[in-house]
């Protein structure tokens, strides 16, 4: 009895965040605004990827930085001149569309051509809770060790886009940075994986052309 009570309040909490992510959307396409769902591990490079793009790409980019009680990445945002919203989801390990319903009126929507919402840095949570975003970006590293994406397959089936990033210090962590490529196309076998370097560089092109097609495939 016990069990199928907690069952059905969990199929009411995603019945409910479906819904507010169609109409999360409906404000992200009524805005012409691309949205990306940025997932990934806790220090995986989630912010500095952000922090580059912002830098390289052309568009005109607002950031939801999501964590769970500070405002440090919003605060490195900030320095960029985009506009910024910082969510703190309490004990939450993950954003969910309420969440980002309630920051959407604090961004000039309007203003901005790529929203990059910065999930929790976690790999499971996140999973089952859908933003509203257009594409979801999972950010790997080779520092969570190379057995990272055999563990967490859920969350590699739902995303568009994979970084497999930090790959200049992978020898160093002892990381085979091609294995995780391939455990990725197992699990997700027409997904771009690209890997990156955001000390050296590499990858920066290629994550930038994937984006690109993304938003004019839209
Ligand atoms: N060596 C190396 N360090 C990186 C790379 N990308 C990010 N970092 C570092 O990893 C740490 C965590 O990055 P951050 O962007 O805050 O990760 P987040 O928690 O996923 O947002 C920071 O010290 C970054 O400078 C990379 O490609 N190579
Ligand atoms: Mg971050």
């Amino acid at each position: 009895m016990h069990k199928i009570a907690d069952i059905e309040i969990q199929h009411d909490i995603m019945v409910a965040n479906k819904k507010l992510a169609r109409r999360n959307q409906k404000i992200f396409d009524k805005a012409n605004t691309f949205s990306i769902d940025v997932l990934g591990a806790i220090g995986s490079g989630k912010t500095s990827l952000i922090e580059t793009l912002i830098q390289k790409m052309d568009y005109k980019i607002g950031v939801i930085a999501g964590d769970v009680i500070s405002k440090f990445d919003a605060g490195r945002i900030e320095r960029y001149n985009v506009p910024v919203v910082g969510l703190n989801t309490g004990k939450e390990c993950h954003l969910d569309a309420h969440l980002v319903e309630h920051a959407l009126p604090d961004l000039p929507l309007k203003d901005i051509d790529l929203l990059f919402i910065e999930n929790v840095g976690n790999l499971i949570c996140p999973v089952d809770f859908d933003l509203g975003s257009h594409i979801r970006m999972v950010v790997i590293s080779v520092t969570e060790g190379d057995d990272t994406a055999e563990k967490h397959p859920l969350i590699f089936k739902d995303a568009d886009l994979v970084i497999i990033n930090k790959v200049d210090i992978a020898d160093a962590v002892g990381a085979d940075s091609d294995k995780m490529v391939a455990d990725v196309k197992e699990i997700n076998p027409d997904i771009n994986v690209i890997k990156s370097s955001l000390k050296t560089g590499e990858g920066l092109d290629e994550i930038i052309s994937a984006i690109d097609g993304f938003i004019k495939d839209r």
